[in-house]
C-alpha cells in the first residue's frame, strides 16, 4: 500500500520505451535470423507494402499470421451472409444506436457571420477517407469497431476502410461482420499488423489508401502508425489500458475488485486502486484473490499478469489528495466509487472517461453506454481525447475581409510585413489600396 511522495512517484508517468518483451525478440530472431526490435520489423514491413503493394500484404500475412488469404477483401456476398444469434444481433443495435446518439449530441458546427467587416469564420468538412484498424487476435474486438466507425460516420465521413485480422484459417468473427453492415461500412479487409497500417497508409490496388486511420493494436501496430503519420493522420497510439478506481469507504469492495479485474483481462493493463479506507484496501485485496480463482482461463492468467506485475494500491488521507493523484496519473479511465461521486467530477482535470457511480462500470463504457472506449493511455489524458467526431473532420479558415475593413486594418498588416522584411507582402496588401484609389476609407 503507498502513500504519500511514495504514491506520486508510482503514478508518475515515466514515458520510458515501451519495454520490449524477450519473447518478441526471440520470436524475430526465427523469423528474420536476427534479433530485430519491433521498429525494426514495422520498419521492412512498411517499405515492402510501400513498395510491392498486394504483393507485399499477402507475403507477409502468410509469414507473421500463418496462412495465405485468397483475397484480402471480404467479399460482398460474405458480408451479407454473415449472421449471428438474435440476441446477439439486438445487443449489436443496441451498442451502435447508443453510440450514435451519443455522437450526435456532440456539437460540430463551424461559423461563418456576414457584418459590417465582412466575414470570417470556419467551415467543418468530414474527411474523405478513414481507416478503422480492428483488433482480432485474441480477442475479436467487435465493440472497437462500433467505437471508432460512428464517430467518423457521425462526423460525415463516407467512406470507411475497416481493416481486422482473421483467425488463422481466414475467417473474420461474424460479428465484426454483421457489425459492419448494420453500421453501413461496405469495405472490410482481412488484414492485421503493420501491413495493415502500411496497406491504409499508402494504398496498394486492393487496399485504397486513406487520410486518417484510427483504432488500437498491438505494439507493432502502434509502432507502425507512429511512423506512417505526416503520410496520413492518425487519431492516437492507443496502448494498453489503465483503470484508476478511487473509492471511499462507502465503496463495495466486490465491486471495486469486479472492475479493476474487468480492465486487467485486457492483455498489458495497469489497475490502479486508489483509496481513502485502509479496510476497503484490505478488503479489495482478498476479493480480488477470490475473484481471480473464480475467473476461467486463459482470462485468468491475463488478470493475474495484470494484477502482479502492474497493479497499483494507494492510500489518501483525503478525497482531494485522491482525486490530485488521479490527474498526476491522467488515467485512460477513472471510476469514481464514493459516496457523492458527482461531487468529484469538477474536481476531475485529467483522464479519457469517467465513470461516475457504481451503475456505471467501465465495462458498460466498453460497450454501449455511448462514449467511445478508445480513450488516451499511457498519460497521454494530458493532451488528447477520447475518439470522437472532431477526428473525423478538418477545419477551413474563412477570410472574407471587406474593402473599408482592409482599408482599417491593412496598413498595420504591411507594417507587420515590412517588419518581417517581406516588401512583396506589404505590396500585395496596398495594392488595394492604390486601385481604390484611397487607402485610409474608414480609418
Ligand atoms: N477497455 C478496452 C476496450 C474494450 N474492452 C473493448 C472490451 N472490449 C480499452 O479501453
Ligand atoms: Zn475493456
Amino acid at each position: 500500500i503507498l502513500k504519500g511522495p511514495e504514491a506520486r512517484r508510482a503514478l508518475q508517468r515515466q514515458f520510458s520505451e515501451i519495454p520490449v518483451p524477450e519473447s518478441v525478440l526471440e520470436r524475430n530472431e526465427r523469423l528474420y535470423g536476427e534479433r530485430l526490435t519491433p521498429e525494426q520489423v514495422v520498419e521492412r514491413i512498411l517499405n515492402d507494402v510501400k513498395a510491392r503493394g498486394d504483393a507485399a500484404l499477402y507475403d507477409w500475412t502468410e509469414r507473421l499470421d500463418g496462412y495465405r488469404p485468397q483475397a484480402l477483401e471480404v467479399s460482398a456476398e460474405e458480408l451479407e451472409a454473415a449472421t449471428v444469434a438474435p440476441e446477439l444481433l439486438s445487443a449489436l443495435e443496441l451498442a451502435i444506436s447508443r453510440v450514435r446518439a451519443f455522437y450526435r449530441q456532440q456539437p460540430a458546427h463551424g461559423f461563418l457571420e456576414h457584418g459590417p467587416d465582412g466575414a470570417l469564420g470556419q467551415l467543418i468538412r468530414p474527411l474523405s477517407r478513414v481507416g478503422v484498424y480492428v483488433p482480432g487476435g485474441l480477442a475479436p474486438l467487435v465493440s472497437t469497431l462500433i467505437h471508432t466507425a460512428i464517430p467518423a460516420q457521425v462526423a460525415g465521413v463516407p467512406e470507411i476502410i475497416v481493416t481486422t485480422p482473421p483467425d488463422k484459417h481466414g475467417n473474420i468473427h461474424p460479428a465484426i461482420l454483421v457489425a459492419a453492415r448494420l453500421i453501413g461500412v461496405s469495405r472490410v479487409f482481412r488484414l492485421g499488423g503493420a501491413q495493415a497500417i502500411g496497406a491504409l497508409a499508402y494504398g496498394t490496388d486492393s487496399v485504397p489508401g486513406v487520410d486518417k486511420i484510427a483504432g488500437p493494436g498491438n505494439l507493432f501496430v502502434v509502432i507502425a502508425k507512429r511512423m506512417v503519420f505526416g503520410q496520413v493522420g492518425i487519431e492516437s497510439l492507443p496502448g494498453p489500458t489503465e483503470t484508476l478506481v478511487l473509492a471511499d469507504d462507502s465503496a463495495d469492495p466486490r465491486y471495486v475488485a469486479a472492475d479493476l479485474l474487468a480492465q486487467a483481462e485486457h492483455l498489458g493493463a495497469e489497475p490502479v486502486l486508489v483509496s481513502t479506507s485502509r479496510e476497503l484496501l484490505v478488503a479489495v485485496q482478498a476479493e480480488l484473490n477470490g475473484q481471480l480463482e473464480a475467473l476461467p482461463e486463459p482470462n485468468r492468467s491475463w488478470a493475474r499478469d495484470s494484477v502482479e506485475a502492474r497493479m497499483k494500491i494507494v492510500l489518501a488521507d483525503t478525497l482531494e489528495e485522491g482525486l490530485e493523484l488521479s490527474n498526476l496519473y491522467a488515467p485512460e479511465h477513472l471510476c469514481l466509487l464514493t459516496r457523492d461521486p458527482w461531487a468529484l467530477l469538477g474536481g476531475v482535470q485529467r483522464a479519457g472517461g469517467v465513470f461516475v457511480g457504481e451503475s456505471s462500470m467501465e465495462a458498460l463504457g466498453d460497450y454501449l453506454a455511448g462514449p467511445s472506449h478508445v480513450m488516451p493511455t499511457g498519460g497521454t489524458a494530458r493532451f488528447m481525447s477520447p475518439v470522437n467526431v472532431r477526428d473525423f473532420q478538418n477545419i477551413i479558415s474563412v477570410v472574407g475581409v471587406n474593402a473599408a475593413t482592409l482599408g482599417r486594418i491593412g496598413p498595420a498588416a504591411a507594417l507587420l510585413a515590412r517588419t518581417e522584411g517581406l516588401e512583396a507582402h506589404a505590396r500585395a496588401i496596398e495594392s488595394r489600396f492604390q486601385q481604390s484609389g484611397e487607402g485610409g476609407a474608414g480609418a
